[in-house]
């Protein structure tokens, strides 16, 4: 599906509770530990885009950009899943501390995924930090049972795979659509906090009755513990009696109370600050995995039907040179098929043109044959020369494909297990490992 039937609004935003949090804690730090200087994973991705620079197609080259921008620049991206109406823009609105986004009692108050950028403005930073950049980008979607449709549902599968971090949005105990939910974003392989919201509506002991039952054994599965926040984002309003001293009648009004996002604020700012740069460095191998694995199949496919073509117009040479009159028509064949494969077969696979040398092989072959040294001789080794030089080409394209695939050199899987095995035990990162 092309990239322009995402309908997706972007907002770049301001100063707000959670961005002043952000600039201290990172400024704080004297190694901040989202900054990733030339990590394994740009080299990676920089030596992968070299060796493949012309066998990708203009949309990859973009996607590879897009990665490498992400890592270099430190662009998280959180977003908010959840049901219609269970809260998800009013998290946003209190998380920020400012209106974001439209809310309302009905369901599908959001019709499109929303993106809520911001950039950490540089004067905000000593100058030793300028070079420190965060930019943190917070989604609202759709309620995921509002997604109607192909292009909706793909929307969402885009922002759950590009995200770095999954707020799922409840109000109560979960039902079997929403747990349904998170056992397909877990596919994605995407840390996941349980957001509980609307608790205000529930009398303490409610409140703890849907916890437990959030920490059951089934439900530890799909979320662990640790991974559940209460909160409120936008409470009832609740009348309050105002008395006045100076003997005027008492009167009702309705007092907003103010949100309680605290616990989810500091969950995910912890987060982000002990785990984001993994984060940010397991998401971006885990696109380029993706990218990878396409890019590989298009390959395979393409090199299967070469090497048959290969085969089959080795063998004509081969019994043309067996059956040539002549040694000036064994040089002809020889020199002209084997430099036309060889040349088919760089043109195919720029990556190979550092190849170019077995032309020489190619023209000694040729060059013998004409001279004709020793008929018999001289014909033998001609095809000889040209097969083998031939199979060594396609080794080395096969190569090529190797090292690119999941475990390969170049490939992103073998370092992003790499990546996973190194953090902690507590780390919400082994979670994928019970889902891989
Ligand atoms: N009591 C209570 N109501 C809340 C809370 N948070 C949100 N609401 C209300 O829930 C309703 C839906 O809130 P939204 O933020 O629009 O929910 P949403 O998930 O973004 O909804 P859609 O965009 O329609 O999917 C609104 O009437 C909010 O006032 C809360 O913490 N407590
Ligand atoms: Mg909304």
């Amino acid at each position: 599906m092309p990239v322009a039937h995402l309908k997706e609004k972007r907002y770049i935003i301001g100063c707000s509770d959670l961005a002043l949090t952000l600039i201290v804690l990172f400024s704080n730090k004297s190694e901040a530990p989202m900054l990733i200087q030339r990590s394994l994973v740009h080299n990676l991705i920089v030596n992968y885009r070299d060796l493949f620079k012309k066998e990708l197609t203009d949309r990859e080259h973009a996607q590879i950009s897009l990665l490498s921008e992400k890592l270099d620049k430190c662009v998280i991206e959180v977003a908010v899943f959840g049901m219609v109406s269970k809260g998800k823009t009013s998290v946003l609105n209190a998380l920020f501390g400012q209106n974001l986004g439209e809310t309302g009692a009905i369901n599908g108050v959001t019709k499109e995924s929303c993106i809520y950028e911001w950039k950490m403005p540089s004067s905000s930073l000593a100058n030793t930090q300028k070079s420190k950049k965060l930019q943190l980008r917070f989604v609202d979607t759709q309620g995921i049972d509002e997604v109607g449709g192909e292009v909706g549902s793909y929307i969402s599968l885009e922002v759950a795979k590009r995200s770095d971090l999954i707020l799922f949005v409840i109000a109560g105990d979960m039902t079997r659509l929403e747990q349904e939910a998170i056992a397909q974003l877990q596919i994605f392989y995407k840390p996941i906090l349980l957001v509980f919201n609307k608790t205000d509506l529930y009398p303490e002991s409610d409140r703890h009755t849907i916890f437990e039952a959030l920490q059951n054994v089934d439900m530890q599965r799909l979320i662990s513990p640790q991974e559940i926040v209460l909160i409120m984002a936008k409470p009832k309003p609740t009348k309050v009696r105002i008395q006045y001293s100076d003997g005027r009648e008492s009167q009702e009004v309705w007092e907003q109370p103010k949100p309680d996002v605290q616990p989810l604020r500091e969950r995910i700012l912890s987060l982000l600050n002990t785990e984001g740069k993994v984060l940010l460095e397991v998401n971006v191998l885990r696109s380029l995995l993706e990218l990878q694995e396409a890019v590989t199949q298009r390959y395979l496919q393409k090199l299967q039907v070469d090497r048959s073509i290969l085969a089959l117009v080795f063998i004509g040479e081969a019994i043309g040179l067996l059956l040539s009159p002549s040694l000036w028509l064994d040089g002809v064949i020889n020199g002209s098929v084997n430099s036309l494969l060889v040349l088919l077969l760089i043109g195919k696979y720029p990556s190979q043109k550092k190849y170019l040398w077995l032309m020489l092989i190619v023209a000694i072959a040729a060059l013998c044959g004409i001279l004709g040294i020793d008929s018999e001789l001289t014909r033998y080794l001609q095809i000889l020369w040209s097969g083998l030089s031939l199979s060594f080409l396609s080794s080395r394209i096969t190569h090529d494909i190797q090292n690119s695939q999941g475990y390969g050199r170049l490939g992103a899987r073998k370092l992003m297990e790499e990546i996973i095995e190194s953090v902690p035990h507590s780390s919400i990162l082994r979670r994928f490992k019970t889902f891989s």
